[in-house]
C-alpha cells in the first residue's frame, strides 16, 4: 500500500513539475541575432526587442533552440560594443521590460537566451570613463576610476593620447572609442559580478557570450584564462548552470588553452570563414573528405572534453554565400550548412545564413536588414555601401520546398531528433577522397553520418545495414541503401549529407 502511494504521488508529481530546462551548455542549435537589423515593432525602422520576440515562433519552428542577442546595453554606436550602461537597454530597442518579456517569451518555448557582454572595454562615454578623465585633468591620478582603466605616462602600443593630459590609455580596439578596461582591478572585477547578478538573476538570461576575451590581457593568455575562470566561478555561483561562451578569435591551439578557464565554450574559429576547415574541404578539387577528416580530428584530439561551438560567418566576417560562390552554386550553400550541421557540439547559425544572405566589405555590410519579405526590413545599418540579397526573401523561402532555408530547417531539426549528432563521441569510418563516414556513439542511441563532398554520385560500402533516418537533399535525387551480393552499400547524389541509425 506504502509502496503504491509513493508510486501514485511520484507520477503525480511528474504531472505537476515543468520538465527541468536543459542547461543551456547542451543547446544544439543557436541564433546570432543583430537586434537592429532583425526586425522592427514600432515603426522608427530600427529593429528592437519586441520585433525580436514577435518572431519567436518562426526561431522555434526553424530548429533554433539557444539565441545570442548582439549588444543590447546603451551605447553611442550602432552595433553597440561600445557600451556605456551595463544595467540597462537602449533606449533604440526598446526597454528593461521589453527584455524581460523577451526571456519569457524565449523560456516558454524552451529557448535559452544570452547576451553579448563586452568587459574588455567600455564606451569614452561611460561614465567610469568620463569620471577617470576627469580626475586626471584636474591632476587627481588617484582617483578610484582612475584605477578602472590602464593610463599610463609612457607612449606604447596599443595606447592612445588622452586629450588635454600627459596621460595615455589602453584602447586596443583604435579608433572605436573603446578604452580596455583594467581587468586586475578588484573594484572592476566586484562590477561584472553585479553586473552578472543583474542580468542572471533580475533579468533571467541564461548567460553571456563574451567578447575579444584575448584583449582582456592582451598577449598574456595566463592571465586572461585566470580572468575568464574567475568569470565562470562568478556566474556559476550566482546562477549554476548557466552558460559562458567566449570568443577567442585564435588558431585552435591557443582556443584549447583558453578551455582550462572552465568557461562552457570558445567559438570554434578553425571551422569558420573562407581559410576555415569546412569552406576549405568543399572547396577543394579533391580529397576534400580526408580534409575534412585531418582538419576536424585535429579539432577533436586538441579540445577532448571540450563543448564545441561551431560556426560559418559571424557579424565580424564576410556571409557563407559569398565564401562558396553560392550565388552560382547554391547547392554548396546548403552542403556548408549540412557540413556544419553535423558537426559536434552547440552549432552557430548567424541571422540571414538561413535565407543565403550575402554581406562582405565594411562591417555595416555584413549586419544588413533581415529580409523578411516584400518591403519588410529595418533601416540598414549606417555605413553599409554594398547592399544586396543573392536569395529569395523569408516569406518564398519557407513556401519552397527546396529552398535554403526549408535545408537549414531539416538540418536544426535532424540535430534536435538525434542527440548522438551533437552530442555522440565521434570516430571516422572512411574519409576517402569525396566521402567521409562519420560515427557518433551516444546513450540515446548511435547513427553514421554520411558526407559526398563532390557534384557527383558517389557510392560506398557501408558498415551496417543501417536505415537512413535523415537525408538532406540539395537537389531531386535521394540517397539509398542497396544490397549487391550481400553486401549493403549506400548510395550519395552530389552533395549529399545523410544521417543513418539503427534499422528497427
Ligand atoms: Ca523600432
Ligand atoms: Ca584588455
Amino acid at each position: 500500500m506504502k509502496r503504491m502511494l509513493c508510486a501514485l504521488l511520484a507520477a503525480l508529481l511528474a504531472l505537476v513539475t515543468p520538465a527541468l530546462a536543459e542547461p543551456a551548455a547542451d543547446v544544439p542549435n543557436w541564433y546570432e541575432v543583430f537586434v537592429r537589423s532583425y526586425q522592427d515593432s514600432d515603426g522608427d525602422g530600427l529593429g528592437d526587442l519586441n520585433g525580436l520576440a514577435s518572431r519567436l515562433d518562426y526561431i522555434y519552428d526553424m530548429g533554433w533552440r539557444g539565441i545570442w542577442l548582439m549588444p543590447v546595453m546603451p551605447s553611442p554606436s550602432y552595433h553597440k560594443y561600445d557600451v556605456t550602461d551595463y544595467c540597462a537597454i537602449d533606449p533604440e530597442y526598446g526597454t528593461m521590460d521589453d527584455m524581460r518579456a523577451l526571456v519569457a517569451g524565449c523560456h516558454e518555448r524552451g529557448i535559452a537566451l544570452i547576451v553579448d557582454m563586452p568587459v574588455n572595454h567600455t564606451s569614452t562615454k561611460h561614465p567610469w570613463f568620463i569620471a577617470a578623465c576627469d580626475a586626471l585633468r584636474a591632476g587627481d591620478a588617484g582617483n578610484e576610476y582612475v584605477g578602472y582603466y590602464n593610463f599610463t605616462r609612457e607612449a606604447a602600443s596599443g595606447f592612445v593620447p588622452l586629450e588635454g593630459t600627459e596621460w595615455y590609455y589602453e584602447e586596443r580596439f583604435a579608433g572605436g572609442g573603446m578604452p580596455d578596461l583594467n581587468l586586475a582591478n578588484p573594484a572592476v572585477t566586484a562590477e561584472i559580478e553585479s553586473v552578472f547578478r543583474f542580468w542572471l538573476e533580475d533579468v533571467g538570461v541564461d548567460g553571456f557570450r563574451l567578447d575579444a576575451v584575448t584583449s582582456y590581457f592582451t598577449g598574456e593568455t595566463d592571465r586572461s584564462v585566470e580572468c575568464l575562470r574567475a568569470l565562470k566561478q562568478m556566474s556559476e555561483g550566482i546562477k549554476p548552470g548557466s552558460v559562458l561562451i567566449g570568443e577567442c578569435w585564435a588558431g585552435l591551439d591557443t582556443i584549447a588553452d583558453y578551455y582550462a578557464s572552465g568557461v562552457d565554450s570558445f567559438f570554434l574559429f578553425p571551422a569558420a570563414q573562407a581559410e576555415g576547415f569546412i569552406v576549405g574541404s568543399i572547396l577543394a578539387r579533391k580529397n576534400q573528405a580526408e580534409k575534412f577528416a585531418r582538419n576536424y580530428q585535429a579539432v577533436l584530439d586538441a579540445i577532448p572534453d571540450g563543448w564545441l561551438t561551431p560556426f560559418l560567418c559571424n557579424h565580424d566576417t564576410g556571409r557563407t554565400v559569398g565564401l562558396v560562390q553560392g550565388r552560382r552554386k547554391p547547392e554548396l550553400a546548403k552542403l556548408a550548412d549540412g557540413v556544419l550541421g553535423m558537426l559536434n557540439g552547440g552549432v552557430f547559425n548567424y541571422y540571414g545564413e538561413e535565407i543565403g544572405m550575402v554581406g562582405s566589405g565594411d562591417d555595416p555590410n555584413k549586419r544588413l536588414a533581415m529580409y523578411w519579405s516584400d518591403g519588410d526590413m529595418t533601416d540598414q545599418p549606417p555605413g553599409a555601401n554594398k547592399i544586396e540579397y543573392a536569395y529569395p526573401y523569408v516569406e518564398k523561402q519557407l513556401a519552397d520546398r527546396k529552398s535554403l532555408l526549408n535545408y537549414v530547417r531539416a538540418v536544426n531539426q535532424a540535430r534536435l531528433a538525434i542527440p548522438a549528432i551533437s552530442r555522440g563521441e565521434n570516430s571516422f569510418l572512411l574519409a576517402e577522397g569525396s566521402v567521409c563516414l562519420m560515427k557518433r556513439s551516444h546513450p540515446s542511441g548511435d547513427c553514421i553520418i554520411a558526407i559526398n563532398f563532390s557534384s557527383k554520385d558517389a557510392y560506398t560500402v557501408e558498415v551496417e545495414p543501417w536505415q537512413i533516418a535523415v537525408d538532406l537533399e540539395v537537389g531531386n535525387a535521394s540517397a539509398a541503401l542497396t544490397e549487391k551480393g550481400g553486401v549493403v552499400g549506400l548510395k550519395l547524389p552530389p552533395c549529399a549529407v545523410v544521417v543513418l541509425v539503427p534499422a528497427e
